[in-house]
Protein backbone atom coordinates (compact mmCIF):
# COMPACT_ATOMS: atom_id res chain seq x y z
CA UNK A 1 0.00 0.00 0.00
CA UNK A 2 1.22 3.06 -1.00
CA UNK A 3 2.51 5.70 1.86
CA UNK A 4 1.97 9.50 1.99
CA UNK A 5 3.49 11.85 4.36
CA UNK A 6 1.15 14.91 5.14
CA UNK A 7 4.91 16.96 6.28
CA UNK A 8 5.42 19.75 4.29
CA UNK A 9 7.34 21.97 6.54
CA UNK A 10 8.04 25.39 5.20
CA UNK A 11 5.97 25.37 2.30
CA UNK A 12 4.69 28.64 1.11
CA UNK A 13 0.55 27.99 0.45
CA UNK A 14 -1.90 30.36 -0.97
CA UNK A 15 -3.70 31.58 1.40
CA UNK A 16 -6.57 31.98 -0.75
CA UNK A 17 -6.79 28.32 -1.89
CA UNK A 18 -6.55 26.96 1.75
CA UNK A 19 -8.14 27.16 4.68
CA UNK A 20 -5.16 27.54 7.95
CA UNK A 21 -5.24 26.64 11.08
CA UNK A 22 -3.05 26.17 14.41
CA UNK A 23 -3.15 23.53 17.00
CA UNK A 24 -1.42 23.61 20.03
CA UNK A 25 -0.51 20.01 20.64
CA UNK A 26 0.68 18.29 23.99
CA UNK A 27 1.88 14.67 23.25
CA UNK A 28 4.19 11.99 23.91
CA UNK A 29 4.79 11.24 20.34
CA UNK A 30 7.10 13.51 18.24
CA UNK A 31 5.42 16.28 17.05
CA UNK A 32 6.28 15.60 13.21
CA UNK A 33 4.13 12.23 13.77
CA UNK A 34 1.09 13.72 15.88
CA UNK A 35 0.77 16.83 13.40
CA UNK A 36 0.52 13.90 10.49
CA UNK A 37 -1.71 11.50 12.81
CA UNK A 38 -3.89 15.30 12.52
CA UNK A 39 -3.59 15.87 9.11
CA UNK A 40 -4.86 12.25 8.35
CA UNK A 41 -7.39 11.72 10.75
CA UNK A 42 -9.37 15.08 9.67
CA UNK A 43 -8.55 14.86 5.58
CA UNK A 44 -7.54 11.66 3.96
CA UNK A 45 -6.78 8.77 6.04
CA UNK A 46 -6.99 7.27 9.19
CA UNK A 47 -5.73 5.51 11.59
CA UNK A 48 -3.73 3.03 9.37
CA UNK A 49 -2.82 2.95 5.42
CA UNK A 50 -6.15 2.29 3.21
CA UNK A 51 -6.19 0.57 0.07
CA UNK A 52 -8.76 2.91 -1.76
CA UNK A 53 -6.45 6.19 -1.04
CA UNK A 54 -4.87 7.30 -4.41
CA UNK A 55 -2.24 9.80 -4.77
CA UNK A 56 -4.30 11.61 -6.80
CA UNK A 57 -6.87 12.19 -3.91
CA UNK A 58 -4.19 12.55 -1.30
CA UNK A 59 -2.60 15.37 -3.55
CA UNK A 60 -5.81 17.03 -4.05
CA UNK A 61 -7.58 16.44 -0.64
CA UNK A 62 -4.90 16.08 1.98
CA UNK A 63 -4.21 18.40 4.52
CA UNK A 64 -0.78 19.90 4.24
CA UNK A 65 1.27 20.60 7.83
CA UNK A 66 3.49 23.55 6.76
CA UNK A 67 4.71 24.74 9.89
CA UNK A 68 5.85 22.88 12.95
CA UNK A 69 7.13 25.62 15.70
CA UNK A 70 7.63 24.11 19.01
CA UNK A 71 4.02 22.04 19.88
CA UNK A 72 2.28 25.02 17.68
CA UNK A 73 1.40 23.33 14.08
CA UNK A 74 0.11 24.73 11.52
CA UNK A 75 -1.68 22.59 8.94
CA UNK A 76 -3.51 24.07 5.48
CA UNK A 77 -6.76 22.47 4.73
CA UNK A 78 -7.36 22.86 0.53
CA UNK A 79 -10.53 24.70 0.30
CA UNK A 80 -12.03 21.88 -2.02
CA UNK A 81 -12.46 19.96 1.29
CA UNK A 82 -15.17 21.85 2.13
CA UNK A 83 -18.80 21.80 1.58
CA UNK A 84 -19.92 25.50 1.24
CA UNK A 85 -23.75 25.25 -0.52
CA UNK A 86 -24.68 22.47 2.30
CA UNK A 87 -22.42 21.89 4.64
CA UNK A 88 -20.58 25.53 5.91
CA UNK A 89 -20.36 26.05 9.59
CA UNK A 90 -21.23 22.35 10.74
CA UNK A 91 -19.05 21.00 8.20
CA UNK A 92 -15.75 23.27 8.60
CA UNK A 93 -16.26 22.81 12.09
CA UNK A 94 -15.68 18.87 11.45
CA UNK A 95 -12.67 19.52 10.01
CA UNK A 96 -10.75 21.90 11.24
CA UNK A 97 -11.99 21.08 15.28
CA UNK A 98 -13.72 18.03 14.67
CA UNK A 99 -12.49 13.93 15.55
CA UNK A 100 -9.14 15.88 16.41
CA UNK A 101 -9.95 16.52 19.97
CA UNK A 102 -10.67 12.70 20.79
CA UNK A 103 -7.43 11.35 19.37
CA UNK A 104 -5.61 8.83 21.47
CA UNK A 105 -2.25 9.57 19.92
CA UNK A 106 -3.32 13.50 20.87
CA UNK A 107 -2.87 14.14 24.76
CA UNK A 108 -4.52 17.30 24.24
CA UNK A 109 -5.21 19.33 21.56
CA UNK A 110 -6.05 23.59 20.85
CA UNK A 111 -7.71 25.31 18.27
CA UNK A 112 -5.77 28.50 18.52
CA UNK A 113 -6.49 30.26 15.52
CA UNK A 114 -8.15 30.07 11.81
CA UNK A 115 -7.68 31.62 8.82
CA UNK A 116 -9.81 31.16 6.47
CA UNK A 117 -9.79 31.97 2.91
CA UNK A 118 -11.76 34.82 0.73
CA UNK A 119 -13.53 32.17 -1.58
CA UNK A 120 -14.90 30.65 2.21
CA UNK A 121 -15.60 34.08 3.49
CA UNK A 122 -17.97 35.33 0.74
CA UNK A 123 -20.06 32.39 1.57
CA UNK A 124 -20.85 34.25 4.39
CA UNK A 125 -22.55 37.64 5.05
CA UNK A 126 -20.90 39.29 7.86
CA UNK A 127 -22.50 41.69 9.97
CA UNK A 128 -25.18 43.72 8.90
CA UNK A 129 -24.90 46.14 11.16
CA UNK A 130 -21.38 45.78 13.18
CA UNK A 131 -19.87 49.04 15.20
CA UNK A 132 -20.82 51.52 12.46
CA UNK A 133 -24.53 50.71 12.61
CA UNK A 134 -24.95 50.16 16.60
CA UNK A 135 -23.57 54.12 16.83
CA UNK A 136 -26.05 55.30 14.12
CA UNK A 137 -28.72 53.60 15.91
CA UNK A 138 -27.82 54.56 19.51
CA UNK A 139 -26.41 58.27 17.81
CA UNK A 140 -23.40 57.49 19.80
CA UNK A 141 -20.00 58.27 17.72
CA UNK A 142 -17.53 58.00 20.12
CA UNK A 143 -17.97 56.87 23.48
CA UNK A 144 -17.83 53.18 24.28
CA UNK A 145 -21.39 51.65 24.55
CA UNK A 146 -22.28 50.93 28.38
CA UNK A 147 -24.70 48.63 28.69
CA UNK A 148 -26.62 45.86 31.76
CA UNK A 149 -27.65 42.49 31.99
CA UNK A 150 -31.17 42.42 33.38
CA UNK A 151 -30.55 40.83 37.11
CA UNK A 152 -31.61 38.44 38.41
CA UNK A 153 -31.20 36.40 35.17
CA UNK A 154 -33.79 34.93 35.41
CA UNK A 155 -37.12 35.15 37.68
CA UNK A 156 -38.44 39.06 36.77
CA UNK A 157 -42.62 39.52 35.44
CA UNK A 158 -41.96 41.55 32.03
CA UNK A 159 -43.19 44.34 34.21
CA UNK A 160 -40.04 44.82 36.03
CA UNK A 161 -38.36 43.49 33.54
CA UNK A 162 -39.28 46.54 31.47
CA UNK A 163 -38.99 48.98 34.15
CA UNK A 164 -35.70 47.90 35.00
CA UNK A 165 -35.05 48.52 31.32
CA UNK A 166 -35.94 51.60 31.83
CA UNK A 167 -34.51 52.64 34.98
CA UNK A 168 -30.96 51.64 33.17
CA UNK A 169 -31.79 53.82 30.47
CA UNK A 170 -32.18 56.93 32.74
CA UNK A 171 -29.09 55.82 34.54
CA UNK A 172 -27.34 56.71 31.18
CA UNK A 173 -26.44 52.88 29.62
CA UNK A 174 -27.04 52.43 25.81
CA UNK A 175 -27.98 48.72 26.07
CA UNK A 176 -29.14 46.26 27.86
CA UNK A 177 -29.83 42.72 27.23
CA UNK A 178 -31.88 39.38 28.13
CA UNK A 179 -29.05 37.24 29.93
CA UNK A 180 -28.65 33.61 28.84
CA UNK A 181 -30.94 31.65 30.34
CA UNK A 182 -33.84 33.60 30.21
CA UNK A 183 -35.85 32.95 26.55
CA UNK A 184 -39.92 31.96 27.47
CA UNK A 185 -40.36 30.58 30.19
CA UNK A 186 -43.99 31.39 32.09
CA UNK A 187 -42.54 33.44 34.64
CA UNK A 188 -41.68 36.25 31.75
CA UNK A 189 -43.22 35.08 28.28
CA UNK A 190 -41.14 36.76 25.40
CA UNK A 191 -44.23 38.23 24.01
CA UNK A 192 -44.74 40.24 27.14
CA UNK A 193 -41.47 40.82 28.02
CA UNK A 194 -40.97 41.97 24.46
CA UNK A 195 -43.69 44.27 24.35
CA UNK A 196 -43.09 45.56 27.81
CA UNK A 197 -39.57 46.27 26.83
CA UNK A 198 -40.41 47.99 23.44
CA UNK A 199 -42.41 50.49 25.47
CA UNK A 200 -40.16 50.92 27.77
CA UNK A 201 -37.35 51.90 25.21
CA UNK A 202 -39.98 53.87 23.49
CA UNK A 203 -40.40 56.20 26.36
CA UNK A 204 -36.58 57.03 26.60
CA UNK A 205 -36.59 57.68 22.68
CA UNK A 206 -39.65 60.14 23.38
CA UNK A 207 -37.85 61.51 26.76
CA UNK A 208 -34.30 61.88 24.01
CA UNK A 209 -32.60 58.92 24.83
CA UNK A 210 -31.60 56.26 22.58
CA UNK A 211 -31.44 52.88 23.80
CA UNK A 212 -30.94 48.88 22.46
CA UNK A 213 -32.35 45.77 24.68
CA UNK A 214 -31.30 42.12 23.10
CA UNK A 215 -33.89 39.94 23.73
CA UNK A 216 -32.53 36.18 23.97
CA UNK A 217 -34.80 34.09 21.37
CA UNK A 218 -32.06 30.84 21.23
CA UNK A 219 -34.41 28.55 20.57
CA UNK A 220 -34.51 25.30 18.48
CA UNK A 221 -33.28 25.60 14.44
CA UNK A 222 -36.55 24.63 13.10
CA UNK A 223 -37.91 27.69 14.99
CA UNK A 224 -35.32 30.41 15.28
CA UNK A 225 -36.54 32.31 12.17
CA UNK A 226 -39.99 32.21 13.32
CA UNK A 227 -39.60 33.18 16.94
CA UNK A 228 -36.92 36.04 15.81
CA UNK A 229 -40.07 37.36 13.44
CA UNK A 230 -42.13 37.37 16.04
CA UNK A 231 -39.78 39.34 18.52
CA UNK A 232 -39.05 41.72 15.95
CA UNK A 233 -43.54 42.17 15.44
CA UNK A 234 -43.42 42.47 19.26
CA UNK A 235 -40.97 45.54 19.17
CA UNK A 236 -37.79 43.85 19.67
CA UNK A 237 -34.97 46.24 18.68
CA UNK A 238 -31.98 43.78 18.88
CA UNK A 239 -32.05 40.00 19.37
CA UNK A 240 -29.46 37.54 21.10
CA UNK A 241 -28.42 34.35 20.24
CA UNK A 242 -26.39 31.72 22.68
CA UNK A 243 -24.16 30.94 19.97
CA UNK A 244 -23.07 28.00 21.34
CA UNK A 245 -25.72 26.18 22.50
CA UNK A 246 -27.72 27.43 19.56
CA UNK A 247 -25.11 26.91 16.88
CA UNK A 248 -23.26 29.18 14.35
CA UNK A 249 -25.73 28.18 12.04
CA UNK A 250 -28.39 30.04 13.87
CA UNK A 251 -26.49 33.46 13.64
CA UNK A 252 -26.41 32.64 9.89
CA UNK A 253 -30.34 32.15 9.64
CA UNK A 254 -30.83 35.25 11.20
CA UNK A 255 -28.49 37.12 9.65
CA UNK A 256 -29.16 36.13 5.89
CA UNK A 257 -32.60 36.16 6.39
CA UNK A 258 -33.96 39.18 5.22
CA UNK A 259 -37.31 39.63 7.40
CA UNK A 260 -34.95 40.26 10.19
CA UNK A 261 -34.16 43.24 10.46
CA UNK A 262 -32.36 44.00 13.91
CA UNK A 263 -28.86 43.77 15.12
CA UNK A 264 -27.73 40.41 16.26
CA UNK A 265 -26.04 40.25 19.49
CA UNK A 266 -23.55 36.61 20.24
CA UNK A 267 -23.50 35.69 23.90
CA UNK A 268 -21.00 32.92 23.97
CA UNK A 269 -22.14 30.93 27.51
CA UNK A 270 -20.78 27.14 27.76
CA UNK A 271 -17.53 28.74 25.74
CA UNK A 272 -15.75 27.79 28.86
CA UNK A 273 -15.43 24.42 28.00
CA UNK A 274 -14.34 24.73 24.89
CA UNK A 275 -11.48 27.85 25.93
CA UNK A 276 -10.83 27.24 29.63
CA UNK A 277 -7.91 24.88 29.30
CA UNK A 278 -4.80 26.21 27.88
CA UNK A 279 -3.77 23.35 26.21
CA UNK A 280 -7.31 21.62 25.34
CA UNK A 281 -10.16 23.05 23.22
CA UNK A 282 -10.95 25.56 21.26
CA UNK A 283 -9.51 29.54 21.71
CA UNK A 284 -11.97 32.24 21.72
CA UNK A 285 -10.13 33.90 18.43
CA UNK A 286 -11.57 31.24 16.00
CA UNK A 287 -14.99 31.54 17.72
CA UNK A 288 -14.73 35.12 17.56
CA UNK A 289 -14.12 34.88 13.89
CA UNK A 290 -16.79 32.91 13.15
CA UNK A 291 -19.47 34.93 15.16
CA UNK A 292 -18.80 37.92 12.86
CA UNK A 293 -18.41 35.56 9.42
CA UNK A 294 -22.03 34.28 10.34
CA UNK A 295 -23.35 37.70 11.15
CA UNK A 296 -23.12 38.84 14.65
CA UNK A 297 -22.95 42.73 15.25
CA UNK A 298 -21.69 42.03 18.84
CA UNK A 299 -19.83 39.35 19.91
CA UNK A 300 -19.13 38.12 23.71
CA UNK A 301 -14.84 38.32 23.63
CA UNK A 302 -14.17 38.95 27.75
CA UNK A 303 -12.77 40.91 30.31
CA UNK A 304 -9.91 41.53 29.56
CA UNK A 305 -8.60 38.91 32.63
CA UNK A 306 -10.87 41.73 34.66
CA UNK A 307 -13.84 40.73 35.57
CA UNK A 308 -15.47 37.09 37.18
CA UNK A 309 -14.99 34.86 33.99
CA UNK A 310 -11.58 32.98 33.49
CA UNK A 311 -9.86 35.29 30.44
CA UNK A 312 -6.06 36.00 29.80
CA UNK A 313 -5.68 39.54 28.97
CA UNK A 314 -3.69 38.85 25.88
CA UNK A 315 -5.99 36.20 24.33
CA UNK A 316 -8.84 39.15 24.90
CA UNK A 317 -6.96 41.31 22.85
CA UNK A 318 -6.41 39.32 19.75
CA UNK A 319 -10.40 38.38 19.88
CA UNK A 320 -11.15 42.86 20.28
CA UNK A 321 -8.38 43.05 17.52
CA UNK A 322 -10.17 40.35 15.28
CA UNK A 323 -13.48 42.17 15.57
CA UNK A 324 -11.57 44.86 13.72
CA UNK A 325 -9.68 43.52 11.23
CA UNK A 326 -10.71 45.05 7.92
CA UNK A 327 -8.71 42.73 5.40
CA UNK A 328 -11.28 40.12 6.29
CA UNK A 329 -14.06 42.19 3.99
CA UNK A 330 -16.54 42.35 6.47
CA UNK A 331 -18.24 45.35 8.82
CA UNK A 332 -16.42 45.41 12.07
CA UNK A 333 -18.00 43.91 15.16
CA UNK A 334 -18.80 45.50 18.27
CA UNK A 335 -16.48 43.65 21.16
CA UNK A 336 -18.54 42.88 24.17
CA UNK A 337 -16.60 42.93 27.74
CA UNK A 338 -19.05 41.39 30.42
CA UNK A 339 -18.60 39.15 33.59
CA UNK A 340 -18.15 40.82 36.73
CA UNK A 341 -17.97 43.53 35.35
CA UNK A 342 -18.08 47.14 37.95
CA UNK A 343 -17.49 50.74 37.12
CA UNK A 344 -13.86 50.78 38.75
CA UNK A 345 -12.74 48.16 36.16
CA UNK A 346 -13.83 50.37 33.39
CA UNK A 347 -10.76 52.18 32.54
CA UNK A 348 -8.91 49.17 32.92
CA UNK A 349 -11.11 47.19 30.31
CA UNK A 350 -10.83 50.60 27.94
CA UNK A 351 -6.64 50.37 28.39
CA UNK A 352 -6.75 46.96 27.94
CA UNK A 353 -8.70 46.83 25.03
CA UNK A 354 -6.95 49.89 23.16
CA UNK A 355 -10.05 51.12 21.68
CA UNK A 356 -13.51 53.26 22.54
CA UNK A 357 -14.96 51.07 20.23
CA UNK A 358 -16.11 47.66 23.06
CA UNK A 359 -19.97 47.46 24.61
CA UNK A 360 -19.14 47.19 28.50
CA UNK A 361 -21.74 45.60 30.54
CA UNK A 362 -22.44 45.15 33.96
CA UNK A 363 -25.17 43.06 35.44
CA UNK A 364 -24.56 42.79 39.27
CA UNK A 365 -22.17 46.01 38.52
CA UNK A 366 -25.69 47.34 38.42
CA UNK A 367 -28.37 46.25 40.23
CA UNK A 368 -25.82 45.80 43.05
CA UNK A 369 -25.69 49.47 43.46
CA UNK A 370 -26.82 50.52 47.32
CA UNK A 371 -28.98 52.94 45.72
CA UNK A 372 -30.81 51.23 43.03
CA UNK A 373 -30.91 50.16 39.51
CA UNK A 374 -30.78 54.06 37.95
CA UNK A 375 -28.03 54.95 40.52
CA UNK A 376 -26.48 51.85 39.04
CA UNK A 377 -26.22 52.51 35.83
CA UNK A 378 -25.49 55.84 36.47
CA UNK A 379 -22.31 54.68 38.20
CA UNK A 380 -21.47 52.71 35.10
CA UNK A 381 -22.17 55.35 32.89
CA UNK A 382 -20.08 57.88 34.65
CA UNK A 383 -16.98 56.02 34.90
CA UNK A 384 -17.47 55.16 30.87
CA UNK A 385 -17.73 59.11 30.56
CA UNK A 386 -14.22 59.88 32.55
CA UNK A 387 -12.40 56.84 30.94
CA UNK A 388 -13.61 58.34 27.41
CA UNK A 389 -12.19 61.82 28.70
CA UNK A 390 -9.16 59.81 30.37
CA UNK A 391 -9.97 61.54 34.04
CA UNK A 392 -8.96 58.99 36.49
CA UNK A 393 -12.10 57.74 38.25
CA UNK A 394 -11.61 58.46 41.58
CA UNK A 395 -11.05 62.16 40.53
CA UNK A 396 -14.45 61.86 38.36
CA UNK A 397 -16.06 60.38 41.30
CA UNK A 398 -15.29 63.50 43.54
CA UNK A 399 -18.49 65.24 41.73
CA UNK A 400 -20.27 62.09 40.87
CA UNK A 401 -21.64 60.62 44.01
CA UNK A 402 -23.12 57.29 42.25
CA UNK A 403 -19.71 56.59 41.01
CA UNK A 404 -18.31 56.88 44.26
CA UNK A 405 -20.61 54.82 45.73
CA UNK A 406 -19.83 52.33 43.40
CA UNK A 407 -15.78 52.42 43.98
CA UNK A 408 -16.45 52.33 47.37
CA UNK A 409 -18.36 49.42 47.34
CA UNK A 410 -16.35 47.09 44.30
CA UNK A 411 -13.31 49.08 44.92
CA UNK A 412 -11.22 50.68 42.37
CA UNK A 413 -7.52 49.64 41.23
C1 LIG B 1 -23.03 39.04 33.34
C2 LIG B 1 -23.18 37.62 33.01
C3 LIG B 1 -22.99 37.22 31.58
C4 LIG B 1 -21.52 37.13 31.34
C5 LIG B 1 -21.00 36.09 30.40
O1 LIG B 1 -23.49 39.35 34.63
O2 LIG B 1 -23.39 36.77 33.84
O3 LIG B 1 -23.67 36.10 31.24
O4 LIG B 1 -21.24 38.36 30.79
O5 LIG B 1 -19.61 36.22 30.27
P1 LIG B 1 -22.60 40.12 35.71
P2 LIG B 1 -18.88 36.28 28.85
O6 LIG B 1 -22.25 41.43 35.14
O7 LIG B 1 -23.50 40.22 36.92
O8 LIG B 1 -21.40 39.27 35.97
O9 LIG B 1 -19.26 37.58 28.22
O10 LIG B 1 -17.45 36.19 29.19
O11 LIG B 1 -19.35 35.15 28.04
Amino acid sequence: MEEFSYLHLGEKVDPDKYLICTYRITTDLPMKKAAESLAAEQTTGTWTGISTLERKTFEKYGGRVIGIDGNVVTLAYPVADFSMDVGAVPQILSIIAGNLFGLHSIDKIRLEDAFFPKSIRKEFPGPRFGIAGLRKILKRPEKPLVGTIVKPKIGLSPKDTAKYVYESGKGGLTNSKDDETLVNQKFCPLEDRTVAIAESLDKLKSEGHRMLHAINISTSGHKIIEVAEKAQAWGAKQIMVDVLTAGFAAIQALAEDRSIKVPLHIHRTMHGAMTRDPLHGIAMLPIAKLCRMCGGDAVHVGTLGIGKMEGDPSGDRDNIDSCFDRSVGYKTVMPVCSGGVSPGMVDRIIEAAGSMDVQIQAGGGVAGHPGGVRKGAMGMSQAVDAAFLGIPLDEYAKTHPELKIALELWGYR
